[in-house]
């Protein structure tokens, strides 16, 4: 190994530059031309050679003795046993085989929700997805956890939210031409480290300066002061979660009264502003949306939003609003209120105005885009019908049959008896980790793959363990990355892991159908194809790239930015008769027969102000479990620099000194979260960057469930500070059935002194115990 010239990889956080020791990876750095260079590369080395490294595949031990008949409940705290991969394998094309011809396909779920790692060619849920089509099948799922809403609302209402991602408009363009940006959410570098597929060059720091020192005027309406460095020397407006639909009502209430609202624009590109200026005023439900009713519900000062209101419409305004917000309760309504004041305003499609949706959640968004695609491992067709919105696993564990509504339309949810992950982590992104811990008690067989022995991959049946990026040979390409990146294998696979490519291929060998698969290729052949596909993309583009043999020992390979200057939507405003919007009128939908004449009660056909569900029994702070900075997601929690901000070993939660103080919590110390779905421990860390009355426990540490500590509903302590264990499993709405994560609420106390604290055994590999 480790016989290239390259010393690349890539990671959805950046390039990395790998050094081995010959036969190991030791240290992964930097790529000397990445203006913001972040730290997470130095979680790798610990990560892969780490105790939470599975060594060797590996099966529960009831499962093993007993098959699809052990008990089931088991799962997460079973002991396992090691196999050899002959073995497993046999057992697993058996199970399938069994699987199929009792149950069909269409019991067989394989949604496999999660980010994997960068790369083409080992892609771990297009394998499996491949793979699974060559057998008959399987029930996929539709949409993420990150913008679900928007995946599902924007199509109705202004076009698809992959329209609006690769089109929003630039910063450079902000920089030329905004007076002020109006951030809802913030715009927080943290989320800025990372971008699916890769985040090569980190210029958000960059672009956002020089919007400062063009002059451009910033507002962080969240309510972490963090989301905005303070070097743009922007104005903080620490709102109450939830609360932004109410907040941009009021702005657009008296942008309205003030008569400062684009009449023009309103009745040439949109549709629906009369009901939308009903609603405002109050004569729809008798609540007009004044400046003071938002006051109250945000904790915003009245005054201040009205003499925003005036400041938006004074200049060029650009809003933006972040995903987090739509990953809450009624998620949809924030995403609709920005388009809403927007159009209002009557910005929409001039260059540094109008509004953009999830700007700052990734490296890319707003910085750069991509000239031409890569290539791809073709995932085949799949014979099944059946799918699932993909939040509502654990609806669908819990009710195989039940009755659902999504989209306006009834649905039902299949009978899942063998669920596959490939990828992903759910017992770190799903909510309500109790309910999924007895969610995945019901299906007879759960199949993981993984590098780590994360909290899933102890809550399955049969393990298999699998090679990281740095162990294959393969390149990156990201969705909306400018540059192409050489992935050679700068190791073996560490222990026993195996290429996932390799494992199907040897499954498919068993079932009897290999070359469907492989197609007569092994990995290395794929990465040739794609390779060179992906040249022949940048050959219509007029560019030539370096064939297979240079460019895998080479550096990475930069693209010219296809739209440097783009502004989001300049072509509707030019032209709204020749370029429409892909809506059912053609505009911008402020009120949208379409849904509404789903009927919904927690989705109506305009904006709608809704308060979060939780009541205060849950508890008295709010608590929002946004996006980790040393990590990604939870990826790599057990390496170094993810460990290094850990307090005590605990993952640290941020709380204002008077909510502290009002409960004994010194900084430093060992807290205990908790409301009636769950309890975790956490490091609290004592900051008025955070509102009152508000705390933040980053999502990622690894979940860590002490069975030995049940609570009065029976419920295992997260000794390590999951923020899962605590939020709920209800969605934003039944129009798009999403995940509402930020809209939990909580109460904290502080670990007695006089009792240590269980240790937290995240990090070690579960039980391994010899075959009886
Ligand atoms: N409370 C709360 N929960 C949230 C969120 C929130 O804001 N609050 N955010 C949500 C969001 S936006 C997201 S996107 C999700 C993220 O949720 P996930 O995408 O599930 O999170 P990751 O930690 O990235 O999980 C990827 C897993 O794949 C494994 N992996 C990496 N590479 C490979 C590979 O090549 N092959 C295989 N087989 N495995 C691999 C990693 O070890 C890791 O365990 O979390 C969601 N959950
Ligand atoms: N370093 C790093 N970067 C990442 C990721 C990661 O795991 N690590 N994950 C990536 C992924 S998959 C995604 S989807 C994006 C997610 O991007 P986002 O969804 O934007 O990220 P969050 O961190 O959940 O939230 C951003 C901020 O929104 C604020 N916020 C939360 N709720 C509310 C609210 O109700 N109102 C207002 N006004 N503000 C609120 C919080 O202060 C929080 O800090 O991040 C990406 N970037
Ligand atoms: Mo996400």
């Amino acid at each position: 190994m480790a016989d290239r010239g390259s010393t690349l990889t890539s990671n959805h956080w950046g390039v990395g530059l790998v050094e081995t020791d010959g036969e190991r990876i030791t240290a992964v750095g930097n790529h000397p031309r990445d203006p913001a260079p972040n730290r997470l590369n130095e979680n790798i080395p610990d990560s892969l050679y780490g105790p939470g490294r599975i060594r060797r595949p590996a099966v529960r031990a009831s499962w093993l003795e007993h098959g699809a008949a052990a008990k089931r409940g088991e799962r997460g705290r079973d002991p396992f046993v090691e196999v050899s991969w002959d073995e497993v394998l046999d057992l697993l094309a058996g199970e399938i085989t069994r699987i199929r011809t009792e149950h069909g396909n269409q019991s067989i779920y394989a949604g496999s929700y999660g980010w994997s790692s960068a790369g083409r060619v080992h892609h771990a849920q297009g394998l499996l997805k491949r793979f699974l089509n060559t057998q008959g099948g399987f029930v996929r799922s539709e949409g993420n956890y990150s913008y679900n809403a928007a995946l599902v609302l924007l199509p109705y209402i202004v076009g698809p939210f992959y329209r609006h991602v690769p089109q929003s408009t630039r910063w450079s363009v902000v920089a030329d031409h905004s007076d002020l940006v109006v951030a809802f959410g913030g715009l927080a570098e943290r989320n800025t480290r990372v971008c699916d597929g890769g985040a090569s060059l980190h210029r958000f720091p960059g672009s956002l300066q020089a919007c400062a020192d063009a002059g451009v005027r910033f507002v962080n309406v969240s309510p972490l002061r963090a989301d905005m460095t303070e070097d743009l020397g922007g104005e903080w407006m620490p709102i109450q979660p939830g609360t932004d639909t109410a907040m941009m009502l009021a702005l657009a209430f008296v942008l309205l009264e003030e008569g400062l609202h684009d009449q023009a624009f309103l009745d040439r590109y949109t549709v629906g502003f009369d009901r939308v200026a009903a609603y405002l005023r109050g004569k729809s439900d008798g609540q007009p949306k004044t400046p003071q009713w938002a006051a109250a519900l945000t904790g915003l000062d009245a005054n201040r939003l009205t003499a925003l209101a005036r400041e938006m419409a004074a200049g060029r305004t650009m809003i933006t609003t972040t995903a987090s917000l739509q990953r809450g309760d009624y998620g949809e309504q924030p995403l609709w209120a920005t388009v809403t004041l927007a159009a209002i305003l009557g910005q929409i499609g001039l260059p540094g105005g109008g509004y953009t949706i999830a700007m700052a959640v990734n490296a890319n968004i707003g910085n750069t885009g991509r000239l031409f695609r890569a290539g791809v491992v073709d995932q085949g067709i799949n014979p099944v019908r059946e799918m699932l919105p993909v939040a509502m696993i654990s609806e669908m564990l819990l009710n195989p049959g039940g009755a659902y509504s999504y989209k306006g339309q009834e649905w039902q949810f299949p009978d899942a008896r063998m669920v596959w992950w490939a990828g992903g982590n759910p017992f770190h992104h799903h909510q309500d980790l109790n309910r999924l811990r007895d969610a995945f008690s019901r299906p007879e067989t759960v199949v993981i793959n993984e590098i780590s022995w994360t909290a899933t991959a102890r809550h399955a049946d049969i393990v298999l363990p699998v090679a990281a990026p740095q162990e294959r040979t393969d390149f990156g390409a990201g969705q909306s990355d400018d540059v192409l990146v050489p992935m050679p294998a700068h190791a073996s696979p560490a222990y026993e892991a195996r290429l996932e490519y390799d494992i199907y291929a040897e499954l498919a060998a068993r079932l009897g159908n290999p070359e469907a698969f492989t197609k007569g290729r092994d990995a290395e052949g794929w990465t040739r194809r794609l390779w060179r596909d992906t040249q022949q993309m940048a050959e219509k583009q007029g560019l030539s790239l370096p064939d297979w043999d240079a460019f895998i020992e080479g550096d990475m390979v930069e693209l010219p930015d296809p739209s440097p200057d783009q502004v989001f939507l300049a072509d509707f405003r030019a032209d709204p008769e020749g370029s429409p919007l892909p809506t059912p009128s053609g505009r911008i939908e402020l009120f949208c027969a379409k849904i509404d004449s789903f009927g919904l009660a927690d989705c109506p056909g305009q904006a709608t102000w809704f308060p979060p569900r939780d009541s205060r029994e849950e508890g008295p702070l709010a608590l929002i479990s946004g996006q980790p900075g040393t990590r990604l997601h939870s990826q790599q929690d057990d390496g170094a620099y993810s460990r290094s901000m850990k307090i005590k070993g605990r993952e640290p939660v941020l709380i204002h000194p008077s909510d502290a103080a009002a409960r004994g919590i010194s900084d430093g110390a060992i807290v205990e979260l908790f409301n009636s779905r769950g309890r975790c421990l956490a490091g609290a860390r004592v900051t008025n960057e955070v509102r009152v009355g508000c705390i933040f426990l980053w999502t990622g540490a690894w979940y860590d469930p002490d069975f030995e500590s049940l609570g009065a509903e029976g419920t295992p302590l997260d000794r390590h500070g999951n923020p899962n264990v605590l939020t709920h499993d209800l969605r934003t709405s039944s129009l798009s059935q999403s995940p509402a994560a930020h809209s939990a609420r909580v109460e904290v106390r502080v670990w007695p002194h006089d009792e240590t604290p269980p240790a937290v055994r995240a990090f070690e590999p579960p039980t391994l115990i010899r075959r009886k």
